[in-house]
């Protein structure tokens, strides 16, 4: 039977290598494909439901038309397309070019991916967003402090003696990390977890350190006092390669582990402990995760976190550093930088709006000049997992036509008025890169579609026809149907980088560049050439302090007020995001949604376990059964995030749409809630 090396492109740490087996045009097994050092082990139980999805009989495989009576039904591709042109016709002759918002979510990786932003120019731009859901404050605040977000390769963890997993649930959300921590820890490695949720990388650790939501950054800053007093210091690591050490010194000064302790509720000896640890421990690594980083103050957090390394010496060198992002896959994008999408300009000259990720329902209600009249949505999924979402459908209610591509009937292809089937990741060739290992990947074409689903570069091209586009334009920019167009058009893109297809036969690749230990040339491109403490772009762009400092989350619950607890929306084993939830394979191993409440908030309402809970703010309600967990920070509940709308549960009903204080990311964490019977 065939069997073929390809890659998981969804949005995740791991971007796991796996070898696949097809028969009679089915797939039907995945194996764990070595040739990745960083995944060996194969797939999650994610990856191995693809023999499930890539087959789902619930994946749509036609396009779907609203009827008159309101409901999606079958319809041929000539109709659908007819119908989406039209709209885009008339909304373009009416507004312009940019009453069309172009959404792009993170459902898939790809460099093909690339050319429907391609397309959207030739039809005379559009409006897009900026910013990104994801990352883009740790990114922010370590490109101002590194000037470079690039780090030690996954298996170099192996070699720490400390590890400091900080706002990172990897047992859960990058599970091929715990098996180099693990070994780690088997050569008498030490491990800190700091996390307000008691979670299932805690499990290792020897210590675990549970700051109140949002306020590490003032964690940060006492640990920096206590290894500045103690002489802890790496003076002349920090004379060579640190920017700022004096105003760092004079900042942490105030931050005494008691004042801290009042602010973090982390005890002093703790904060004592944990500072010794990483005076005196080497090397260190700090694993940061991104929920921290979910939080109106979270990129000064982040730079307050990476400043503990910087003033300790611990980066450049086997074992130590800072494992947040490993762009060193990111080679393909002409803008290196990935927060410089929001050009006000394209290259061609056409204009294009863009408006906020964080703030899209809003955004898009704002806009008037043109107003939004249509919206097309692909790899995305923003009613349920874009902050506010009340206000992100009344958001979509209010356009004259919404046109979703998906596998699957989500909260958002619902709100449609076309839906366009999309291809999986076995049918159609493509290559991906990661963000914590430094393989580029090339994913081959292993499945014909099912007959009514097209790619999108296919979409596309039948649309384009429609719009007028002239057929020389599509052509040099969207590769044409069969595998050799694609390969040629994947080709010319590895190219310049030194690359063939061939190079992928023997099976992932290092990026060209690769950097085993990052920085280890103690080469830092900030504007000072050193490793900036004191950021002059901090402020210039962002206006925010040049330091650190801290500043409390904008939404603060307060004890005794109407919004009391903090409402946790992290991620969970068996999805990502809002997917997978659907298929028979998770269902049967995932659990329903719940609330986790810790049992001392629970019992003051007078709630056991199991009963059926609201939580709720002004933005927005959830019903939801209760689960004690002893485990978890009081003062703190947690509901995991990317449950369907239609079941019940999607957690962004409660959030805010804000943006972080460094690279217009989202603050999905700064959500204060209340919590009764139902
Ligand atoms: N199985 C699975 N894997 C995934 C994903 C998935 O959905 N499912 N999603 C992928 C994607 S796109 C992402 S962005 C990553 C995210 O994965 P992670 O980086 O692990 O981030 P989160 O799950 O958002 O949050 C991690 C932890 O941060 C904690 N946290 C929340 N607030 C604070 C705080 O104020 N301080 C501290 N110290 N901790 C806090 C949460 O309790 C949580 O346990 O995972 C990727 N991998
Ligand atoms: N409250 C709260 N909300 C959060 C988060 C949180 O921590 N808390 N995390 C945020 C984070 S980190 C992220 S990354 C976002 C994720 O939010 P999104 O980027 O919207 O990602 P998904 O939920 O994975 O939905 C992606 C959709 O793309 C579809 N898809 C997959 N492959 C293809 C393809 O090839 N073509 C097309 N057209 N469609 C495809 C899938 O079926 C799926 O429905 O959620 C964010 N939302
Ligand atoms: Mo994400």
């Amino acid at each position: 039977m065939p069997t073929f090396l390809t890659a998981c492109p969804r949005n995740c740490y791991s971007t796991c290598s796996m070898r696949v087996t097809v028969e009679a045009g089915r797939l039907v097994r995945i194996d764990p494909a070595p040739e990745n050092r960083a995944t060996p082990e194969g797939p999650c139980i994610k990856g191995l439901a693809y023999v499930e999805r890539a087959h789902s009989v619930e994946r749509i495989v036609a396009p779907l038309a609203r009827r008159a009576d309101g409901s999606l039904a079958p319809v041929s591709w000539d109709e659908a397309l007819d119908r989406i042109a039209a709209a885009l016709l008339a909304a373009r002759a009416e507004l312009g070019a940019q009453s069309l918002l172009y959404y792009t979510g993170s459902g898939t990786k790809g460099l093909l991916n690339g050319v429907g932003l391609a397309f959207w120019r030739l039809f005379g731009g559009c409006t897009t967003t900026y910013g990104d859901l994801c990352w883009p404050a740790g990114l922010e605040a370590t490109r101002l402090t590194l000037g470079d977000n690039s780090h030690n390769a996954p298996w170099d963890l192996e070699n720490a003696r400390l590890i400091v997993v900080w706002g990172k649930n990897p047992a859960e959300t990058n599970v091929h990390q715990i098996a180099h921590l693990d070994r780690a820890l088997g050569q008498g490695a030490r491990l800190v977890v700091v996390d307000p949720r008691r979670t299932e990388t805690a499990e290792r650790a020897d210590l675990l350190v549970q700051p109140r939501p949002g306020t590490d950054g003032a964690l940060a800053l006492a640990l920096g006092h206590v290894l500045v007093r103690d002489r802890l210091v790496d003076r002349d690591f920090v004379a060579a390669h640190v920017q700022g050490y004096e105003a760092y010194a004079g900042l942490v000064a105030p931050w005494t582990p008691e004042r801290a302790a009042t602010v973090t509720g982390v005890p002093v000896a703790t904060i004592e402990t944990l500072a010794r640890e990483l005076g005196t421990i080497a090397p260190v690594t700090i694993v940061p995760g991104f929920g921290m980083q979910r939080y109106t103050n979270s990129g000064q957090t982040m730079r307050a976190l990476l400043a503990l390394l910087a003033i300790t010496g611990q980066i450049g060198r086997p074992g130590a550093g800072w494992m947040y992002a490993n762009l060193q896959t990111a080679v393909f994008s002409a803008v290196k930088d990935p927060l410089d999408f929001y050009p006000p300009e394209v290259p061609d000259g056409v204009v294009r709006v863009a408006i906020s990720t964080a703030r899209l329902g809003r955004d898009m209600l704002r806009l008037a000049d043109p107003p939004l009249a249509v919206a097309w949505v692909e790899r995305g999924n923003p009613i349920p997992q874009n902050p506010e979402t009340p206000v992100v459908l009344e958001a979509f209610r209010r356009l004259r036509f919404r046109v979703v591509v998906e596998e699957f009937l989500t909260d958002t292809a619902r709100e449609a008025d076309v839906v366009l089937p999309a291809k999986n990741l076995f049918e159609q060739s493509d290559v991906i890169g990661a963000y914590w290992h430094p393989y580029l990947q090339l994913r081959r074409k292993v499945l014909e579609p099912p007959p009514d689903v097209r790619p999108e570069t296919e979409i596309y091209r039948a649309l384009g026809r429609r719009l007028g586009i002239a057929e020389e334009s599509l052509a040099a920019t969207i590769p044409g149907p069969s595998e050799a167009a694609v390969d040629a058009w994947l080709a010319a893109r590895l190219a310049p980088l030194g690359l063939t297809l061939a190079d992928f036969d023997g099976g992932p690749v290092l990026s060209p560049g690769y950097r085993e230990v990052a920085f280890a040339d103690r080469v830092f491109p900030t504007p000072s050439g050193k490793i900036e403490l004191a950021s002059a772009e901090a402020r210039t762009r962002w206006g925010v302090d040049e330091l650190p400092e801290f500043h409390e989350p904008q939404e603060r619950p307060e004890p005794g007020g109407r919004f009391p607890l903090a409402l946790l929306t992290p991620n969970t084993k068996n999805r990502i995001h809002s997917q997978f939830g659907n298929l028979e394979t998770i269902r049967r191993l995932a659990p329903a949604p719940c609330v986790a409440v810790h049992p001392r908030d629970a019992a003051e309402r007078g709630l056991a376990e199991g009963d059926r809970a609201r939580v709720w703010n002004d933005r927005g309600a959830l019903e939801l059964p209760v689960r004690l967990d002893w485990g978890l920070r009081p003062g703190c509940v947690a509901v995991t995030n990317g449950f369907w709308l239609t079941e019940g549960a999607a957690v962004n009903l409660l959030s805010a749409g804000r943006e972080t204080d460094l690279g217009h990311g989202a603050a999905f964490h700064d959500n204060a809630v209340q919590l009764a019977r139902a």
